[in-house]
């Protein structure tokens, strides 16, 4: 029964446009009403009706350590009391940087900030600001916030909802970024051939995980580090999702690639709303103060976001058998989905990197925007419901990745591979 949660939408809708404060939330491309939450506590979500879910969205990735967790709590309880802001510096700022240099080896330094979004767009302006040079590289499918000149070919909401073209962005803002398919380095050294000395960046999401979860091939990442390091490109590193989640040292790490700069959010916050750019000091050192590369914020490094974020992370680095366990929680599920998955005998891929998986309705490799898109993904939004009536909550779109918390059980596994069995059934043969 959702019928609270039915008011609460009914309610929302008259106050907030569509309903929600961000766009996939509202369940728009797989029908339905939303579920409003009322609390969770490590991998379960309790909506307003009291229904209970395992939660395989994690809050899009910051909960990596399960929801409500004890320190991260105490922590922010216990800051909490000391003043919510102080728009000044503090100790914890330092060590909040000096944490993230321990953990990333090519960050020589870094800067809060209060979101993903913020922080592409602010790697963007310097990368813009260092090299002297306006065009952006980006890949079709991947999503870096919703900045002007990221919202071309976008996955995320934008592939969800299907929207091609957004208003309000100027054509003076679009003309400057420049769209290759992920995986296919040859039409990025057209670009660049094409663009000769104009392209200041090229930024991707190492692993992507706005059009459910893609892997790099053999050699697309290596490529692309080349070609920055031929070119005087800055290559910059989306690892608002992969960041502190694949590794200590994020996808970067995992897949032994070095980006120039790297943008952060999610896991970085411990579920509050940070953001971070850093890389290199020659880059870095154009950032105001230091330079002139504006870029700036009331709120960034504010003390109960340090305080939760630095929990979390210092748990991850601290505990580094955490990313061994999740792997084998993802593989288990993997596994047992693979299983239910062949004997219902439809066509399906299922991608995943360690703590990231997805699951595509296709009788084709998913390894780009084009081949996501051509998923069978009326039957994703089906099996997706009938998932969420068995209480398995997952990711309201087959253009998003599907993040594990690492208080999920192999109990909370197996009852999600046997949900997805009925479940398939159910979904039958759209
Ligand atoms: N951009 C997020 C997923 N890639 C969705 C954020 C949200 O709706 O909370």
């Amino acid at each position: 029964m959702i019928n609270k949660s039915k008011e609460l939408f009914e309610r929302a809708q008259q106050s907030i446009p569509g309903g929600v404060n961000s766009p996939v939330r509202a369940f728009k491309s797989v029908g339905g009403t939303p579920i409003f939450i009322k609390k969770a506590k490590g991998a379960y979500l309790y909506d307003a009706d009291g229904n209970r879910y395992i939660d395989y969205i994690a809050s899009w990735g910051p909960m990596i350590l399960g929801h409500a967790y004890e320190p991260v709590v105490k922590a922010i309880q216990e800051y909490a009391a000391y003043s919510t802001s102080y728009g000044a510096p503090t100790e914890l700022e330092i060590e909040m940087a000096e944490l993230i240099l321990s953990m990333v080896p090519n960050v020589d330094m870094i800067r809060m900030v209060s979101s993903g979004t913020e922080a592409c767009m602010s790697a963007l302006r310097l990368a813009r600001g260092y090299t002297g040079k306006n065009k952006v590289i980006k890949f079709e499918g991947h999503y870096h916030g919703h900045a002007d000149s990221f919202l071309v070919k976008a996955g995320s909401g934008l592939a969800t909802l299907n929207i091609q073209t957004v208003p309000g962005i100027t054509a003076g803002v679009s003309v400057d970024t420049l769209v290759a398919s992920y995986n296919k380095l040859d039409e990025v050294r057209q670009l660049v051939n094409e663009n000769k000395g104009e392209v200041a960046a090229i930024i991707l999401e190492p692993v992507a995980g706005n059009m459910g979860c893609i892997l790099p091939e053999a050699g697309f990442l290596e490529g692309i580090r080349q070609l920055c390091d031929e070119e005087g490109i800055v290559l910059i590193m989306d690892e608002v999702m992969t960041g502190f989640r694949l590794a200590p040292g994020g996808a970067q790490e995992l897949l032994g690639i070095r980006a120039d700069l790297v943008t952060y959010g999610k896991v970085i916050g411990g579920g509050m709303p940070v953001g971070a750019f850093g890389g290199k000091k020659e880059i870095m050192q154009h950032i105001a103060p230091l330079g002139n590369v504006y870029q700036a914020g009331t709120l960034s490094g504010n003390p109960i976001a340090m305080i939760a974020g630095y929990t979390t992370l210092k748990t991850l680095k601290d505990n580094p058998a955490i990313y061994k366990e999740l792997e084998e929680k993802c593989t288990y599920l993997h596994k047992g989905l693979d299983e239910v998955l062949k004997a219902w005998g439809q066509p399906y891929v299922i991608n995943q990197l360690g703590s990231m998986i997805s699951l595509h309705f296709s009788d084709h490799a998913v390894t780009d925007f084009t081949s996501a898109a051509s998923a069978n993904n009326a039957r994703f939004n089906k099996f997706f419901h009938a998932m969420l009536k068995r209480g398995i909550y997952l990711p309201p779109s087959a253009f998003e990745a599907w993040f594990l918390c690492n208080a999920l059980t192999y109990a909370d596994l197996d009852e999600t591979i046997k949900a997805a069995k009925v479940s398939l059934n159910e979904t039958g043969n759209i």
